[in-house]
């Protein structure tokens, strides 16, 4: 099988070593390629005879290619620093490049310094918490928020720092760059211009231009030249504290909204939730909190259905002491279901939030108006699980036989409890604990084609009581 062809597309290198004599070498540029500019995997093809030849190799004598990070200039930074001076109303975009890069802090420093406001993007979410007073919002026409989109709108500078201008976020291009001037900083050269001209590009490493951002900064607000935008700023807080979604629903079956309202009581700041794709993806976005780098594990535009679970597995293989909470739909949940025995054999402890609306949520919201729901449900009458009540698959069921424990939901004031229970099934039992949340079949969730024509399907928080867990520190007086 040729699987370096099949691999080519989606890795940054794909190899067949067919000399024994190339084996160090290859490994080599595998370790640099790598780890530089944006990482990824690469894929090495060892064929059997090559894995069992004999060659003369010094391990001692072996050197790694150094991985070189393109480096801002002070020339190249202080005019991007001009140009976001000039403006009255800008913006940052943090990227998860700032994620990548370790430079999180670097970027709450910076915004703090200029009091500039930032706007996340879905991979860079974390980067500011979101109960940061300069945490705008995210943008987009799917995982965003009304108040982002709208500061976005109101904006007249962007700097892009680690981001790439993805379609969900950006929507149209003439609507989201109308108006405004764009910087953008990205340590992949090609990446500059990609999606649209900017006024202004460089390509560096996000934690080498943002340590050069801060000392200009710095020296600025010594020489007192930086600009007052604690009017702007006051502008897009109030945004945060008015343009909220509601989310205190009571209905039987469950809004998906509540469950995520729940989710941000029960789960302290310090969680770490992992995420792919589908409706909840998009609703967990708008309505969750994230209050750190590496915290929202997301895969993003990617979104492989069933990546959830073992990339949880991941997750808290590699942080052990934290809490990890996975969040599916019932069939990104299913894809990769048997992966539940690794967490139960290995004690790998995390609650997995299936959020069970008995149907390919995403897909049947996109055919709306093509009459094509029933192709795209899930549910089927289980005779042997009548507790499942039409909604298929008896999720409870599955992972207590695959070695895990797993509680159902299906009133919303019994969210919390089952949430309290779960975080002491996990302690007591250092097993994945399931909790699946019985939703309304039908639900469709906010998005749209523009940043400015996102529908919203459902009531919006008109009082503070229909959002309680909004980011508390942004919610203004005005209800
Ligand atoms: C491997 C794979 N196949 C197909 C898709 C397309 N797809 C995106 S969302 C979705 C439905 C997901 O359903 P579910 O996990 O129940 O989430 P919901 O939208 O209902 O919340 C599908 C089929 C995909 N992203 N990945
Ligand atoms: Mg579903």
């Amino acid at each position: 099988m040729d699987i370096e062809s099949i691999a080519k597309p989606v890795t940054k290198m794909a190899m067949t070593i067919l000399e024994p004599g190339q084996v160090p070498g290859a490994f080599q540029k595998a370790f640099q390629l790598m780890r530089s500019g944006r990482p990824g995997p690469v894929l090495l093809d060892l064929p059997f005879d090559v894995q069992m030849a004999e060659i003369e190799f010094d391990i001692d004598a072996y050197e790694p290619i150094v991985v070189e990070k393109p480096k801002a200039s002070r020339k190249q930074l202080e005019k991007a620093l001009d140009m976001l001076t000039a403006a009255e109303r800008p913006l940052i975009v943090a990227g998860g490049g700032i994620i990548n890069a370790g430079a999180s802090a670097q970027l709450v420093e910076l915004a703090e310094l200029l009091n500039v406001p930032v706007i996340p993007t879905l991979m860079g979410w974390g980067t500011i918490p979101d109960d940061h007073v300069l945490m705008a919002g995210m943008v987009g026409l799917q995982t965003s928020h009304r108040y982002g989109n709208e500061t976005m709108l109101a904006s007249d500078f962007v700097i892009g720092i680690g981001n790439r201008w993805a379609n969900r976020h950006t929507g149209g291009l003439d609507m989201y760059t109308a108006g405004r001037k764009f910087v953008h900083i990205d340590i992949e050269p090609t990446q500059i211009g990609r999606v649209f001209s900017p006024d202004f590009g460089i390509a560096s490493d996000a934690g080498a231009a943002l340590d050069g951002l801060i000392e200009l900064a710095r020296e600025r607000q010594a020489a007192k030249s930086l600009p007052d935008y604690s009017a702007w700023v006051a502008q897009c807080t109030a945004r945060k504290g008015s343009l909220q979604r509601k989310t205190h629903f009571e209905n039987v079956p469950i809004k998906p909204q509540r469950v995520y309202e729940e989710m941000n009581k029960a789960f302290g700041k310090d969680t770490t939730y992992v995420s792919t794709i589908g409706l909840s993806q998009i609703a967990g976005a708008q309505l969750l909190h994230v209050f750190g780098p590496r915290k929202w594990i997301n895969a993003g535009q990617a979104g492989p259905l069933g990546w959830t679970a073992p990339a949880a597995l991941g997750v808290v293989r590699g942080k052990p002491d934290e809490t990890v909470v996975a969040l599916s739909g019932d069939y990104d949940f299913q894809f990769m279901i048997e992966e539940l025995a690794v967490g139960a054999q290995f004690n790998l402890p995390y609650i997995h939030v299936v959020v069970n609306n008995s149907y390919l949520g995403l897909i049947r919201q996109s055919q709306r108006g093509f009459n094509m729901e029933q192709n795209v449900s899930l549910a089927f009458e289980n005779i042997n699980s009548p507790e499942t009540n039409g909604y298929g698959v008896d999720h409870v069921k599955v992972a207590e036989g695959l070695g895990c424990k797993a509680i159902r939901v299906e009133n919303p004031s019994d969210l919390p409890a089952a949430f309290d229970k779960a975080k002491a099934l996990m302690g007591e039992f250092k097993v994945p604990v399931v909790v699946e949340v019985i939703l309304e079949k039908v639900t469709n969730i906010s998005m749209g084609v523009e940043i400015n024509g996102v529908n919203e399907f459902e009531d919006l928080a008109e009082r503070g009581a229909d959002a309680p867990l909004r980011s508390s520190r942004c919610w203004t007086s005005k209800y």
